[in-house]
């Protein structure tokens, strides 16, 4: 193995000038010594309370750390976008860390609470962070939306702003490609005729349990060519290419062409002595190998033999330096060998694999750093520090902005929406959308609609009609000009404020962290309103936990849910969605049952995914100034509406969670409480039940969500010693008489509210769904599956008995 003072002195090209492409390499020394630094810091270093392995990826971080030196330290401008490769964050932060933008606690505290992340997060690391990664797939996939909404905002001109665009980036591993997400992403970004776009692959040939197949560089290229990219193949350094034209060298060019992935990586491991002992077996009697041999001891040879494009700093700048100025969608195919330059290069279990406190005291004196230097940013560097330093100075993408880009709030008007005597919460969804496209304010004009084909069935049309969808070049409604009649229009143009997609839901969710990450990313605001059916969030529910972790802001409205959509058929009901809505993080979840709910709960989302401050909210233990996304989750059912006008008090209750339909009298002792669509039949069940339960309340959730947070958040806070703490949910139970008996009933999981039993420790039956699949009509599939009105009014007399008992017992 050579060691990294070993390594070539690069060879000058054309590229850049001999001196640049010398402190390049030092300063990607530093990165590769920083990154395996930090990782052995964290997992030797610091006291280990839990005796949990810490972790990190040494192997990970060397194969990829030319390729991001690269673009860190010349190619990015200060608008360039890029989604790291999670494995590599400690190349990440070292490169900020070099660049003045990360701190060393924080690179101490690599993997420790409040230090720098394992992956790069937006929300949680200190540093600037253009995209979260982790999930592997999700963090390549969101830079294709990422620079459609560049186009989008681009096109919009904002207050007449020309925002030029940049790149969006994704250095990527290999074994990323093996996530469908990607094939799913690519092929819209076709459709959508996508720029700006690079995708680098850290092509190591290695995922986490093996090698990868050896052909898989001949598929990625018919993949990418399929859908319009360029495809930049890195696969030879300069040396190897010098080696090429010398004794042996089409000969050695072949072998290494047709050597496996596998034997390749495991040569790789053993060094120059193995590199000998098979080229001098398989290219046994070629003319000029022993005179190549003869001129290249073990470490030149392991030298060359390593030399892969994604390693040689040249080769990787000139292919980044040719393909600028081209806005086609560009693959970077980089050659690379997992753990380069470290003991652990090329061996199969390296991802995981750490140096051990020997290897890393060898390879800290190969780097020529002395103890108590090894934070040092140019310690055994062969540069003078003032060089570097002048060097980092003006490195081009060090001249973005250091503070978070915050776009102007956005006024919320009241919306105006016509009363119905009756209506379902998707017809009026779709009617709200409607009053705000005919509207020409500020929020109306900053609304980004998408759904993945299910536009007009979520009721989205009205909108689609009044704003048109969003396409690049302009194309007209080849119905609308053929004159066949249709109620909707679909026009494209580069003002149009729908991007319409394929059935993809994960691309639905990935759209919609780009969307919402607009702000930070292009400094616009959006307010991204995505639709689809609601069973089908389980389809992209890692890609819609990806952009909730990195805290994009939309709106998501789910419709139909449940079995209430009858006998559209039984594959399309939800029963655990309600279920999400409750446990995914920074995502408010709302079911409102009429539409002046829905009214209200629109107004304030459209606020809510605003907001971006701290501490205690207007509704009590609701971290509500902080903001977050919201999920409406809506049904087809038409209900008869309740003829009110919201006042501050029930509207304040409705976004906090729920509100007594029918107030309870106080010490009464049952109480009904509902979600949804299901609506009608508590409201039946209450006018059957109500003669047995003098005074029972009926109780409308709106949001099982924010009231079982707010319950839990006072909670916490009485337990840590504030007496006065009180939730919502507490407030309303509060006028039942302590042994009172609940009944609650959802069309979704019941457990969506059973806790709500456990508030005031009060006997509780809850009535849901819990199977699923059959078409039927509403009164079938209710009685079948017990949240009919007649099931309400027998839970309710059973927790009424049960009470009854266990009072007597007691
Ligand atoms: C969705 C998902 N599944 C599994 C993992 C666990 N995991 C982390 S890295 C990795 C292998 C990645 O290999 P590659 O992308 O080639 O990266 P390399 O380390 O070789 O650069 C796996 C399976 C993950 N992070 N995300
Ligand atoms: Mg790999």
């Amino acid at each position: 193995m050579p060691t990294a003072t070993q390594r070539p002195a690069p060879i000058s090209g054309n590229i850049t000038s001999p001196q640049h492409l010398v402190q390049l390499e030092e300063l990607n020394k530093k990165v590769l010594w920083l990154s395996s630094w930090m990782i052995h810091n964290a997992n030797h270093l610091r006291e280990h309370r839990d005796g949990l392995k810490v972790g990190g990826h040494q192997s990970s971080c060397a194969s990829v750390s030319t390729l991001m030196s690269a673009l860190y330290f010349d190619i990015l401008n200060p608008g360039d976008r890029i989604a790291v490769k999670p494995h590599a964050s400690p190349i990440f932060h070292s490169i900020q860390y070099l660049l003045g933008n990360q701190s060393l606690e924080q690179m101490q505290n690599f993997r420790a609470f409040g230090g720098a992340q394992s992956y790069p997060s937006i929300t949680k690391d200190k540093v600037d962070v253009d995209f979260s990664t982790g999930s592997v797939g999700l963090g390549v996939g969101v830079t294709l939306f990422a620079s459609l909404i560049q186009d989008f905002v681009r096109h919009r001109k904002f207050g007449d702003k020309e925002v030029n665009p940049s790149r969006m980036i994704a250095v990527m591993g290999d074994a990323e490609l093996d996530e469908g997400n990607i094939y799913e992403a690519l092929l819209e970004g076709w459709k959508h005729d996508v720029r700006n776009l690079w995708w680098i692959i850290d092509y190591n040939r290695q995922s986490l349990d093996g090698v990868v197949n050896d052909f898989l560089f001949q598929k990625i290229r018919s993949f990418f060519e399929t859908v319009g990219w360029n495809v930049v193949n890195l696969k030879y350094g300069k040396l190897q290419l010098r080696a090429f034209e010398g004794p042996a060298g089409a000969e050695l060019r072949q072998w290494i062409d047709d050597c496996p992935n596998d034997l390749y990586s495991a040569i790789t491991f053993q060094g120059g002595a193995a590199w000998r002992e098979h080229l001098s077996a398989d290219l046994n009697g070629t003319k000029g190998l022993k005179t190549f041999f003869k001129t290249h001891d073990d470490s030149a040879l392991h030298a060359i033999m390593t030399n892969l494009g994604g390693h040689d700093m040249e080769t990787v700048l000139e292919a980044f330096r040719q393909a600028e100025g081209d806005d086609t969608p560009t693959c970077f195919v980089a050659y690379t060998i997992k753990g380069y330059g470290l003991p652990l290069a090329g061996h199969k279990d390296n991802h995981a694999g750490l140096m051990t406190p020997e290897q890393m005291e060898m390879f800290k004196r190969s780097n020529n750093i002395g103890d108590g230097e090894e934070w040092a940013p140019f310690a055994g560097l062969d540069i003078e520090p003032d060089l570097l330093t002048e060097f980092l100075n003006a490195v081009p993408f060090n001249g973005r902005p250091k503070h978070k880009r915050r776009a102007p709030l956005v006024p919320v008007d009241p919306i105006e929406l016509r009363k119905e005597t009756k209506t379902s919460t998707q017809v009026s969804f779709g009617k709200i959308m409607n009053v705000l496209a005919k509207r020409d304010d500020e929020l109306s004009s900053r609304i980004v609609t998408t759904s993945p084909d299910v536009t007009v069935s979520t009721n989205l049309s009205g909108w689609v009609n009044a704003r048109g969808l969003f396409k690049r070049q302009e194309h007209a409604d080849a119905f609308r000009e053929q004159k066949v009649i249709s109620p909707i229009k679909w026009e494209k143009s580069p003002n149009g404020q729908h991007i319409e997609l394929g059935i993809a839901e994960n691309n639905l969710f990935l759209m919609l962290a780009a969307m919402g990450l607009s702000e930070r990313l292009f400094g616009e605001r959006l307010f991204p309103v995505g639709t689809l059916y609601d069973p089908f969030i389980s389809r992209g529910l890692d890609a819609l936990n990806y952009a909730c972790y990195q805290d994009a802001r939309f709106i998501l409205v789910a419709t139909p849910s449940g079995i209430t959509l009858g006998p559209e058929g039984g594959a399309h009901q939800s029963i655990a969605t309600p279920l999400i809505g409750i446990s995914q993080d920074g995502l408010a979840a709302f079911e409102p049952a009429f539409a002046d709910e829905l009214l209200a709960i629109m107004e304030w989302s459209f606020d809510y995914v605003q907001r971006d401050g701290s501490g205690l909210s207007e509704i009590q233990w609701l971290r509500d100034k902080e903001g977050g996304s919201v999920y409406l989750r809506l049904s087809t059912r038409t209900l008869q509406q309740p003829d009110r006008t919201l006042e501050a008090d029930l509207r304040r209750n409705i976004l906090a969670g729920g509100y007594w339909l029918v107030e309870p009298e106080p010490g009464c002792d049952l109480a009904i409480i509902y979600t949804g669509a299901i609506a009608p039949e508590a409201i039946e069940a209450f006018e059957q039940i109500k003669a047995e339960a003098p005074g029972a309340g009926l109780l409308a959730v709106t949001s099982a969500d924010r009231l079982n947070a707010g319950w839990n958040a006072a909670q916490r806070a009485r337990q840590s010693g504030d007496g006065q703490a009180i939730s919502h949910v507490e407030t309303l139970l509060r006028p039942l008489a302590r042994q009172a008996g609940l009944v609650s009933v959802i069309d979704g999981h019941p457990a969506t509210l059973a806790w709500i039993g456990s508030v005031r420790g009060q006997r509780m039956e809850s009535l849901g769904v819990e199977h699923f699949g059959q078409s039927g009509d509403l009164q079938d599939l209710y009685e079948q599956y017990q949240i009919d009105a007649n099931s309400i009014v027998n839970a309710s007399r059973s927790v009424r008995r049960s009470r009854v008992w266990a009072h007597k017992k007691s």
